[in-house]
């Protein structure tokens, strides 16, 4: 390709397309001024490339046959969205709006597009992941006005919900011999399935049909209904009082998403579900018994601080409040957590608080006061206080924070604080979380411990557990993706421990087996691990056990493909990690 006379170094001003690989198993080209790690993860495909969407040519853009459109518009959703946004109006990669990159014409645009730029974009033709024609198409593409994907209506969600077991046909009472509490729901990510896993005999019950490239679980406060959702905004409830628990309603509240949970306050348990969505950009609130969309709310509006229109903010994490009939739902691109009041769904009262962008994922406190919240990238943690519906505090972290839930435990010096790993860095910040006995620490970084490395997603504890456990799933280096760290907690100042659970699980051929998500059994005395390689390579469980740190299982089953997070209902339930 004859690519233009440009300096690459200094036009950091545009970044375009970001975001490599979609798949986490790709190998990932340094990015620099971006860690591999959050390459990967931002990276993920969106099911918007599926979508049929308006197509309107700017004039001014150079022109484009419909083919070509929908075939740039396929490779937009599927490699640049996560970074830049459906509407193209930036995330973690730059705004690609018509008003910008026309101004910049075809040429200066391929540059970008084929050799990356130092503030994060990958170098998309030089590491041979596209060709000169799909580079020019690409170029052309940004230059049309970005087409929006339809909206979501309650009509249309009506048309997608399915009760396949009405309530008052369910079990009156537990049909089966499970011990429910210790049940753990394995994410099977490329199957669009999750694996129900019976934690005292370690054996498969269930692997249950959910949505494409299916996300998280969340236990309904009496534990009896799981809720999965999955990338397609399909929310899918099971009821764990069958003799073999299954789907009992499904729907679909939108065309992307990342996450649900149910009402947990007392005289609320089980009785609302919610579901947010990435697009449109908008939460759901359904019923808890049988998913009947009761309630949407859109989240379109203004960004903390510049206080611009941000025509697309993306529903990240959710929590129930145990304080208040509250949902806790934070908002990625505005920056802004919206405590909303379910007690009157016609006449909803929000609290809006401000923090800063773009809260991605977060967990409570051990009082469950407070939610503690990832501004991944302000590369702060907010503390978000359910009781007096305010910002309690927001304080420096390292590199894109990336807590799942966050770990909870008592330090000698600081009292009880809330820990986060890092994406971009190998530190684990410690945040002191108790403003009554401990006010000089309270929802400040009071220490930073060394782990092994970056590429940090997940960190877990446990009330009756001395160990702190902490994967790097994301980290380059396939010694550290396939191992974990592990902190004795009464004394802080010993080296971790390297588990090598990678090689513990025996797979038979050479997948990437990167581990992820540390989940603790309910007695506290075992750690889950998923062993993660691609979807035609062996996965596995492993589990250790807590007190010697050593091998205690390993789950392997031709179903187990790509295993992810996993969820113990009982820790789910009660939030506890
Ligand atoms: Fe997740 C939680 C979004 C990629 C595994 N993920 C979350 C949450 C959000 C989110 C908003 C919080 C939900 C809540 O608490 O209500 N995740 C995203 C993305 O936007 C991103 C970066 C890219 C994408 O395209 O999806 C992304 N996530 C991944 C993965 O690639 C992971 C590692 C594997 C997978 O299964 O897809 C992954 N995310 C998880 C897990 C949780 C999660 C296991 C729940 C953590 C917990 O402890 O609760």
């Amino acid at each position: 390709m004859k690519i233009p006379k440009l300096n690459v170094a200094t036009a950091g001003m545009l970044m375009l397309v970001s975001a490599a690989a979609l798949n986490v198993h790709a190998q990932q080209k340094p990015v620099p001024g971006m860690s591999p790690a959050e390459v990967n993860l931002q990276a993920g495909s969106s099911p918007l490339s599926e979508v049929p969407m308006y197509q309107s040519t700017n004039p001014k853009a150079p022109p484009m046959t419909q083919a070509e459109f929908d075939r740039a518009r396929q490779i937009y959703f599927e490699r640049c969205a996560g970074c830049h946004g459906v509407l193209r109006k930036g995330a973690t990669g730059k705004p690609l709006t018509p008003d910008i990159t026309v101004g910049r014409g075809t040429d200066y645009l391929k540059v970008f597009i084929a050799y990356g730029s130092p503030a994060g974009m990958p170098n998309w033709q030089t590491s041979g992941e596209m060709d000169e024609k799909t580079v020019d198409l690409m170029a052309r593409y940004i230059q049309h006005d970005p087409p929006t994907p339809p909206e979501f209506s309650l009509a249309d969600m009506k048309k997608t919900w399915k009760v396949v077991v009405p309530p008052e046909l369910r079990p009156k009472k537990k049909l089966n011999s499970y011990n429910i509490d210790n049940i753990f729901s394995t994410t099977l990510r490329d199957t669009g399935e999750i694996a129900l896993i019976d934690g005292d005999t370690k054996k498969i019950i269930n692997i249950i049909k959910t949505g494409y490239a299916v996300h998280i679980s969340r236990t309904s406060a009496s534990g009896r209904y799981l809720f999965v959702i999955g990338r397609d905004a399909k929310v899918n409830m099971i009821d764990l009082w069958m003799e073999k628990p299954d789907n009992v309603a499904e729907i679909r509240v939108g065309l992307e998403a990342r996450s649900v949970d149910t009402s947990k306050f007392k005289g609320y348990e089980d009785k609302l579900a919610i579901a947010g969505t990435y697009w449109p950009p908008q939460f759901t609130i359904m019923k808890g018994d049988t998913l009947e969309p009761l309630k949407i709310v859109a989240t379109r509006g203004m960004v903390v601080g510049t206080q611009e229109y941000h025509p697309e903010p993306r529903v990240a994490s959710i929590v129930a409040s145990h304080f208040k009939p509250e949902f806790v739902v934070n908002v990625k691109e505005t920056g802004k957590t919206l405590m909303v009041d379910y007690s009157n769904l016609d006449a909803l009262k929000m609290t809006e608080i401000g923090s800063a962008p773009f809260l991605h994922d977060g967990g409570w406190d051990s009082s469950k006061r407070y939610f503690m919240v990832a501004a991944n990238n302000s590369n702060k943690i907010a503390a978000i206080d359910a009781k007096d519906g305010k910002l309690a505090g927001l304080t420096e972290v390292g590199k894109i924070p990336h807590p799942g839930r966050g770990a909870n435990f008592v330090h000698p010096k600081f009292g009880p604080v809330w820990a986060t790993g890092h994406l971009g860095d190998e530190t684990i910040s410690l945040i002191g979380t108790d403003p009554k006995k401990h006010k000089e620490y309270a929802f400040k970084q009071v220490a930073q411990l060394k782990g092994q490395g970056g590429g940090n997603l997940f960190i877990k504890t446990h009330p009756k557990s001395n160990h702190l456990y902490t994967d790097t799933t994301l980290n380059p280096d396939p010694k550290l993706s396939q191992s974990v760290a592990v902190f004795d907690l009464k004394n802080l100042d010993k080296p971790f421990t390297v588990l090598p659970v990678g090689e513990w699980a025996g797979l038979k051929d050479d997948g990437a087996k990167r581990v992820v998500q540390p989940e603790y059994n309910k007695a506290g005395d075992e750690v889950w691990f998923s062993v993660w390689s691609a979807k035609n390579k062996e996965s596995a469980i492993v589990v250790v056990d807590d007190k010697t740190l050593k091998l205690k299982a390993v789950i392997k089953d031709p179903r187990l493909i790509t295993p992810t997070g996993h969820f113990n209902v009982y820790n789910t339930q009660h939030d506890v990690y």
